[in-house]
């Protein structure tokens, strides 16, 4: 089969988030079982796209409204990511440096939208399937379908992923003249509250549609940000398959980015390695154990909770252990985790910003990772982390409650509790402290997470059934 993945992000070309990793690793593992998947993405100007070699493969005109503008695709020469990765340029547009956050979003990922569909619908052949993922791509069903410019598309099946709905991308039914000649007996495919609904059309108009994990699937029923009834009403088409994690690009044995590599049968010295050079980087005790948080600081992941949690433990339960953060997000909690350095007593430590490599180093040296997620549609971090032999410490929500189980239970691991809230999470953060005196206990958990399978060959085959569902 031939998919053709269309994103906003895709790993390492651009990435903000875990959007980015599945985007920049399915591709790859549906290539392995002998399909043909590319990736055809806005082309941004980052340091990927100045240090690799392209050709250009098409180039074109269209509208967004009246404005008429020049498109061009180039194409990755040496196809070293595993498949074939199309960047397609509108001048004045997607030549930006960041992949979001412009106040003409909304007009860049639409229009990324409809030269993507010239593009497409230039080809002499069609895909057989298109893969939306998210809102900046999720208005493509509804246009394949009932645009009259791309009828040569109509029976072209969609699939749209979503990995977030929190997001859904929102516009006002004034900029309904963007969206190229259409039905007008359609305009209930588009609308959700009396706004053009991206995500929500997308949820219409897709043949399939997915989520990140099974339990995703099951909350956005009751909790979508105003989707729930649209939720409800098309669950004959949605299923949910937990994202893998790329075994290539996460492997302790062989990462580039850590120092000191090690694999399951000696993981705790090479751990310690790796703890030591983090807790001389940032000032930390290597006897206690070390608690990190790694993402978005932001209300969706908990965040926002963690300044007090801190504090809260540190008074509560007694400086016994280090955290040290990374991420960056809502300045409110940058500055309340800024606020709590002068308070350091060689136990705390935070880096704003974001840093791949740092990310790695972080996940081999740490002890735990908190994530007290209110929403997780998937999450990787607890994946890469059980990877490297990190405890998960996950509130139960989403994809952290399809992955992680508490180490009190039956062949459990991690640490889980039911809220986001600073009682709920200090707890957790007294368990760890407790768990980690036993360290015959921590091995044995860390060797059982260091087996877990959390491959994206079994994702894959589940993305194959959904394609071949509708093919
Ligand atoms: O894993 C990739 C990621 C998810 O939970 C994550 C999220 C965004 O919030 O699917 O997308």
């Amino acid at each position: 089969m031939e998919i053709l993945h269309v994103s906003a992000e895709c790993y390492p070309v651009a990435k903000a988030g875990g959007l980015g990793d599945v985007v920049g690793a399915l591709p790859k593992y549906l290539n392995h079982l002998g399909h043909t998947a590319k990736v055809v993405m806005p082309m941004y100007r980052t340091k990927f796209l100045y240090a690799n070699e392209w050709e250009v493969v098409h180039k074109g005109g269209t509208n967004l409204g009246n404005w008429w503008f020049e498109f061009t695709v180039i194409k990755e020469k040496t196809n070293k990511l595993g498949f074939d990765l199309y960047l397609l340029d509108i001048n004045g547009l997607l030549d930006r440096e960041k992949i979001y956050g412009y106040g003409d979003d909304t007009e860049r990922f639409t229009a990324f939208q409809i030269s993507v569909l010239a593009w497409v619908a230039s080809w002499q052949h069609h895909p057989d399937i298109v893969h939306c993922h998210d809102h900046h791509t999720a208005l493509i069903p509804f246009m394949m379908k009932h645009c009259y410019r791309y009828a040569k598309l109509k029976s072209t099946p969609s699939v749209l992923t979503i990995h977030n709905a929190e997001y859904q991308g929102w516009m006002g039914w004034d900029k309904s003249i963007y969206i190229p000649e259409w039905d007008m007996w359609k305009w209930g495919m588009l609308d959700w509250k009396n706004n053009i609904n991206p995500l929500a059309s997308g949820i219409k108009c897709a043949d399939k549609v997915t989520t990140v994990s099974p339990s995703y699937l099951d909350e956005l029923k009751y909790m979508s940000n105003g989707l729930e009834a649209l939720f409800e009403y098309e669950k004959g088409k949605c299923s949910g398959i937990l994202n893998g994690i790329d075994a290539d690009v996460w492997d302790a044995s062989t990462d580039t980015y850590i120092s000191h590599h090690y694999a399951p049968d000696y993981a705790e010295a090479g751990k310690a390695k790796n703890k030591m050079q983090l807790c001389e980087q940032f000032n930390l005790d290597f006897e206690k154990p070390l608690i990190i948080f790694i993402g978005r600081l932001v209300g969706e992941k908990g965040a926002d909770l963690i300044p007090q949690v801190i504090s809260d433990t540190f008074f509560f339960v007694g400086r016994k252990m280090n955290f040290l953060l990374l991420g960056s997000g809502q300045p409110e909690v940058e500055n309340a985790l800024r606020d709590l350095l002068p308070m350091s007593q060689y136990d705390y430590n935070v880096f704003i910003g974001y840093n791949e490599t740092l990310s790695h180093v972080m996940y081999a040296g740490a002890d735990f990772l908190l994530m007290p997620s209110r929403v997780e549609p998937c999450g990787l971090n607890q994946m890469y982390a059980m990877r490297y032999g990190t405890i998960p410490m996950v509130r139960r929500t989403g994809g952290l409650r399809d992955t992680v189980r508490d180490f009190g239970e039956k062949d459990g691991y991690g640490i889980c509790y039911d809220y986001a809230t600073v009682g709920d999470i200090s707890h957790a953060v007294f368990r760890a402290v407790e768990l980690y005196r036993d360290r015959k206990k921590i091995n044995s958990i860390r060797s059982k997470m260091m087996a877990l399978d959390f491959s994206w060959e079994k994702s894959v085959k589940q993305y194959i059934m959904v394609y071949e569902s509708i093919t």
